[in-house]
């Protein structure tokens, strides 16, 4: 009987997998074998608890038990039909999601969905009428061992499948389609439960007391915009996200040949800042993104893109959009990576073009999705229809991880050394500079150039220590934790339209962008929470600190447990880096308290009143 149940709510779930959940796409075998077994690990344990009951308790039980894994199935059937995306607790709470569901809630069932409950009968049947079958003995010890024993190596068996094919799934958790698709909906839900009850307990804990003392130290740490402030008034702000793009690629070679000859010719253009330092944890883009917008660290776990999407921020786009600018983000990926369809929200994007929005094939896609030059082709699409001024944030793929590229698409030689992956890496970032090139090409010819300030960023690292090998042949110096911080380096190019071109070597970081854009667009930031600095600034501290506690100044860099000299890149007395190493901890820790703590909530409400 409980094997029964088990193999139909698993034939449940794939008639969904296979019907509504169609979309979702398979890239593999393995994940196509994952999926065929993944709701087992679930069912087996919830069916299982069967075994220590008797005849028609049982009976009930397993009805039960159906019944409502049948309704939550079916509501994620219906939630998906019509959002393209699994329900997640924080989603249900945020109402204006479901401002217009109602209606068409009805719409999107259709009469062959009753084959989901069509096994609803034979358990009532059951339940009521007792039959001879359905009452056998209760299970002996051993049934029970051998259960949960198959019970457990099932489970093992999906989790590890699950991490072979997309490592740290769980604790980074990134993609919700990705989680569905290698655990199943029902663990997924599970895990969504057990996420929101600790982010709902940490926040239910904080008062708007803890703002206060934060408020001070933002308050004496905020410096003195520059004379640039306003030199971008009114202007569209173009965002651009170089995925994986580190600086020591930035006028560099391989073999003689450039490996960014766009960009090198773009920033004697341009602003350019060459000790700029990415600040991200394990939410990688995503975390880049929310340093941006709010001039707050992301988390030291997880993605607070995923853990705190429900938060009161005070973002970028939302005070653009109260300036008159249309806000948007343009990313050909995906919408729920990342939960950036959520976020977005959050964040006051007023509109995200996803892939939905994108013409992706077969032959314009490689490695992750759509490549960056006809994604750039078509979001000059997007960019023209919208309402200007703008703010426009553009997502990058190509210079991703485990950078694959078409043979058609290689523009230099490749560099030959024992990693593969730096070798391929720098022929994908020279598919991305000429995807640049092609962009720039394309905004001036549709008259968008002048009036736009172009900013690009690095989002993290692409190299990781794994090739420092590789990486120090290539550089021609041992790869030290000192080498390994400043590797850190992500190039921060800001063009506007007018400016001359200027190499700017103050330390930073991502958490100064927002302060930065805002000082250009004319914008004061006094009362604004967070931790960056005016990047133009001429009273600016000089400093960063990572989401790991290492932190690099003017004259010193802390990682690793040693304080180095910059300049000789030589061990120095820690006594040098004490001071700016607790700096560091104690923004960190004021950031962190500001999020789980959801204290901005406070601080919008003090403004209201
Ligand atoms: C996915 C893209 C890459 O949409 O942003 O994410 P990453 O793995 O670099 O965080
Ligand atoms: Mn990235």
């Amino acid at each position: 009987m409980i094997l029964l149940a088990v193999f139909l709510l698993w034939a449940k779930t794939h008639l969904a997998y296979h019907t509504a959940f169609s979309s979702m796409k398979i890239d593999n075998q393995m994940q196509a074998f994952i999926l065929l077994i993944n709701p087992f690990s679930f069912l087996l344990v919830i069916f299982g608890f069967a075994l220590f009951l008797k005849g028609g308790g049982r009976n009930l039980y397993l009805f039960l038990c159906d019944l409502l894994l049948t309704v939550f199935l079916y509501a994620n059937i219906v939630f998906y039909r019509f959002f393209n995306d699994f329900i997640t607790l924080p989603l249900l709470f945020q109402s204006n999601n479901f401002g217009d569901l109602d209606a068409s809630i009805l719409s999107e069932m259709n009469p062959a969905d009753l084959l989901y409950f069509a096994d609803l009968p034979l358990w009532a049947y059951i339940f009521i009428k007792k039959p001879a079958f359905s009452l056998a003995r209760p299970f002996s010890k051993l049934d029970r061992r051998v259960y949960c024993l198959i019970t457990a190596a099932v489970i093992f068996f999906n989790l590890g499948l699950a991490e072979t094919e997309r490592p740290e799934l769980l604790t980074r958790t990134f993609d919700r389609e990705m989680l569905v698709k290698l655990i199943g909906p029902y663990n997924y839900a599970l895990y969504d439960i057990y996420l929101q009850s600790k982010t709902t307990a940490l926040r239910a804990m904080a008062d708007g007391s803890e703002l206060s003392e934060i408020e001070n130290y933002v308050r004496v740490n905020k410096a003195r915009p520059s004379d640039l402030f306003g030199a971008a008034k009114g202007k569209n702000v173009i965002l651009i996200s170089l995925e994986s793009t580190q600086s020591f690629v930035i006028d560099n070679r391989v073999y003689g040949q450039e490996i960014t000859p766009f960009l090198n010719d773009f920033i004697r253009e341009s602003y350019y800042f060459d000790n700029f330092y990415h600040q991200t944890g394990q939410g990688k883009t995503s975390d880049a993104e929310f340093l941006i917008d709010n001039s707050l660290y992301p988390l030291g776990r997880g993605a607070v893109f995923f853990t705190h999407a429900g938060n009161e921020y005070r973002a970028l786009p939302e005070i653009l959009n109260e300036k008159g600018y249309f806000t948007a983000a343009l990313h050909a990926n995906n919408k729920s990576f990342w939960n950036r369809d959520i976020m977005y929200e959050t964040l006051g994007y007023q509109r995200f073009y996803h892939m939905d929005d994108y013409e992706v094939t077969e032959e314009n896609s490689v490695g992750w999705g759509l490549k960056d030059i006809p994604f750039f082709e078509q979001s000059i699409g997007h960019l023209k229809s919208m309402p200007q001024p703008f703010y426009a944030k553009l997502i990058t793929l190509t210079n991703h991880h485990p950078f694959e590229l078409d043979e058609s698409d290689r523009l230099i030689e490749p560099y030959q050394s024992a990693s593969k992956t730096l070798n391929q890496y720098f022929l994908t970032v020279r598919y991305e500079d000429e995807a640049l090139k092609v962009f720039i090409e394309k905004l001036k010819e549709e008259g968008l150039y002048d009036n736009s300030v172009i900013i690009m960023y690095g989002d993290h690292y692409g190299i990781s220590p794994n090739h420092n090998e590789a990486m120090g042949e290539y550089l021609g110096k041992e790869i030290t934790p000192f080498e390994n911080a400043q590797l850190q380096r992500v190039p921060l190019i800001i063009h506007i339209p007018g400016h001359k071109g200027k190499v700017i070597s103050t330390v930073g970081g991502q958490i100064d962008l927002k302060p930065t854009i805002l000082h250009l667009l004319g914008i004061e930031t006094d009362d604004d929470i967070g931790f960056g600095q005016d990047l133009f600034s001429p009273e600016r501290r000089e400093f960063a600190v990572f989401r790991d506690g290492s932190v690099v100044t003017k004259d010193y860099l802390w990682t690793a447990g040693t304080c180095y000299d910059k300049e000789s890149g030589e061990e120095t007395e820690e006594r040098y880096c004490a001071p700016f190493r607790e700096r560091g901890a104690e923004e960190l820790k004021y950031s962190d308290r500001i999020i789980y703590g959801d204290l901005l909530r406070f601080y919008a409400k003090d403004e209201k009143d």
